[in-house]
């Protein structure tokens, strides 16, 4: 008994079925490694960790200076004491190195562990910012971005964030101090032997831009992959109902192995290079210890260079490779964490485009009188879906909107909840126009009970209570009875304490629907807004909810997306819309009694299911 065929609910506009979810490609492509301005307001995350920054930079210069120092401890351990056969000079210079590997140690762990503590606090606060924004964004936002995708944001994208402030920018300065003082050492142990040693120097330059730029390409493929992945399993496990009674398994799981597979080749490109990369930088620091071993060695020979600062040396240019090859990889970190960070600022950037006026006030109590006055409205720009709609509803009247599917009828409810904005004309509330007020405030005061029954997991009283979180079990309980669920609850072994499970599923439709009036019985709104749902329960349960409907209705302004014959010829106006127009306008007997579509729609869908009936 429909008059719509199917329906939009409030939650969900048509979402793409069939998307490309790797929707980062395009700006990950540009493979920035440094945006100041990313860099810059992710770094006002750390403000409030301050002092354990300045702590962690400077156990990172102690670590830093203490790893430089220790190879001429070796130096002079051989020189000063045993190359010259003085072994008393040793043990004071083995004790020195000891105390250097114990600062190298409390400073490193020092600085990983303050580093960790403002990294994860930071994660925590962009995962806060980006979800408080999130509830922000109008449902609009909601309706055409992916969930697969957004998740990915709060997750994902924050945690390469996290990787970059925490390691990122620490490990950068420490190796760039460490290579520096290497160099510095090393040209003033011995200027030829240096010289010799960075004769590997250009190859090293010239296969670490090979490395970056190829591995720009690589990484930025693996990310675009995974947000491709995650956006399909999500859309799978959201469809599986469908799949599965389409028999379409296969055909979804060849979907899946083809992003999966995807994903895994991207992962080997980019390990393929690391495997090419790592070990040439390995190589040539072997060939650059060959030089110095060569070189140095017919030095010592010579007895133009001492022993230990050959033995010094050797360990230098050991040294010298490894913030080479950690700077290479930092430099993938920080080209993912540009993009990551561009996306997750994009998110919290993200002007709502449903927003309250600056001077926007709360909405006094509600009469429950609604205007629309000639409101034009579209989704996307120039293409309307309403046009020139009237409406005029006196406090406590029901509204019925009937009409064939696409009609505009969920369009219709979605203006007077303001989860969009007219494009011109207005909405307005007890004559207040709903832009003047805070959002909020308004809905505060309206009941929308959406046709798919959205139920939250915890306990069934939690749900009932979840428009006034401060009502008592009494309360609870009574706006049970007046829904007519408190007979099923109370048989159930926990009654209002029954745990559902996410989606609502250890529930009937039926009994979703009743707890969710019940939820709008308990917050008492002046205004409801009800998309009656099309599924057919038994005729009990359909009694039932008939009943608590009619309850709720009466005493309050109800616009109502009626299905039910019932609730339409009870209503006080029946709104017939057509291709985002309102075309009839009157009661059930005024209606029937004319030939427009009403009457057409009616014979059409009632009559002879009223014959049955009878
Ligand atoms: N529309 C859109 N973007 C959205 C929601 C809807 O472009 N996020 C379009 C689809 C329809 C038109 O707007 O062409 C009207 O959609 P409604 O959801 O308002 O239609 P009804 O509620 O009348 O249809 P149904 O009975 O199927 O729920
Ligand atoms: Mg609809």
């Amino acid at each position: 008994m429909s008059f719509s065929i199917g329906g939009g609910g409030f939650q969900g506009g048509p979402k793409g079925a069939l998307r490309d979810f790797g929707e980062n490609v395009d700006d990950e492509a540009k493979g920035q490694v440094f945006n100041s301005e990313v860099v810059l307001r992710l770094l006002s995350y750390l403000q409030p960790y301050w002092r354990h920054m300045v702590v962690a930079f400077v156990l990172m210069v102690i670590a830093s200076v203490v790893s430089v120092i220790i190879p001429l401890l070796i130096r002079s351990a051989i020189d000063d004491t045993i190359a010259v056969g003085d072994l008393a000079g040793l043990p004071p210079i083995v004790l020195a190195m000891l105390g250097a590997f114990v600062v190298l140690y409390l400073s490193t762990g020092g600085q990983q562990y303050l580093l960790a503590f403002a990294g994860q606090r930071v994660l925590t606060t962009l995962r806060h910012k980006m979800t408080e924004h999130l509830q922000r964004l109008p449902i609009g936002y909601h309706d055409t971005h992916i969930v697969g995708v957004t998740i990915s944001r709060v997750i994902n994208d924050v945690a390469v964030i996290n990787n970059l402030l925490s390691q990122g920018l620490i490990t950068l300065v420490s190796d760039v101090m460490v290579l520096l003082g290497i160099i510095i050492v090393m040209v003033s142990l011995s200027p030829q032997l240096a010289l010799l040693t960075f004769t590997v120097m250009p190859v090293m330059i010239a296969i670490t831009i090979w490395f970056s730029n190829h591995a720009k390409t690589a990484f930025r493929q693996t990310r675009a992959t995974i947000a491709n992945l995650v956006g399909t399993l999500a859309e799978d496990i959201a469809g599986m109902r469908v799949i599965q009674a389409f028999a379409q398994e296969d055909s979804a799981q060849f979907k899946f192995d083809t992003a999966n597979r995807d994903n895994l080749d991207a992962h080997v490109d980019a390990m393929r290079l690391s495997y090419v990369f790592l070990p040439s930088v390995e190589l040539l620091g072997m060939i650059a210890t060959g030089i110095v071993l060569w070189f140095g060695g017919n030095a010592v020979a010579g007895d133009a260079l001492t022993l230990g600062t050959l033995v010094a040396f050797l360990s230098y240019v050991t040294r010298f490779f490894i913030p080479i090859r950690q700077l290479s990889v930092l430099f993938t970190t920080m080209q993912s964490a540009m993009a990551g960070g561009a996306k997750v600022l994009e998110l919290i950037d993200e002007v709502p485009s449903v927003a309250d006026k600056a001077n926007a006030k709360p909405m006094p109590p509600i009469d429950g009188a609604v205007d629309l006055r000639d409101v034009v409205f579209g989704y996307a720009d120039n293409e309307p879906v309403l046009h020139d709609i009237n409406l005029s509803i006196a406090p406590g009247q029901t509204v019925a909107l009937v009409g064939p599917t696409g009609a505009g009828k969920t369009s219709i409810s979605n203006l007077v909840a303001r989860f969009y904005d007219v494009t011109s004309g207005a909405v307005l509330i007890d004559g207040v126009d709903v832009r003047d007020v805070a959002q909020r405030s308004l809905r505060a005061q309206m009941g929308i009970v959406p046709q798919d029954a959205f139920i939250f997991s915890g306990t069934i009283a939690d749900n009932i209570r979840f428009g006034k979180p401060e009502a008592s079990a009494d309360e609870v309980v009574a706006a049970a009875e007046f829904a007519n669920a408190h007979d099923f609850i109370s048989n159930l072994p926990d009654g209002y304490d029954t745990e559902i499970l996410e989606g609502g599923v250890n529930l009937s439709l039926g009994q979703r629907q009743l707890i969710c009036i019940a939820r709008a019985v308990l917050a008492d709104p002046r205004i409801l807004i009800l998309d009656e749902a099309t599924a057919s329960v038994d005729t009990i349960t359909e009694a039932l909810i008939q009943d608590a409907l009619d309850r709720l209705l009466s005493e309050r302004t109800a616009i109502v997306i009626a299905h039910r014959l019932s609730t339409i010829r009870n209503a006080d106006q029946i709104c017939v819309v057509q291709a985002g127009r309102i075309v009839e306008i009157g009661t059930h007997h005024e209606l029937v009694a004319g030939d427009g579509l009403y009457r057409t729609l009616y014979e059409r869908q009632f009559v002879q299911v009223e014959a049955d009936l009878a």
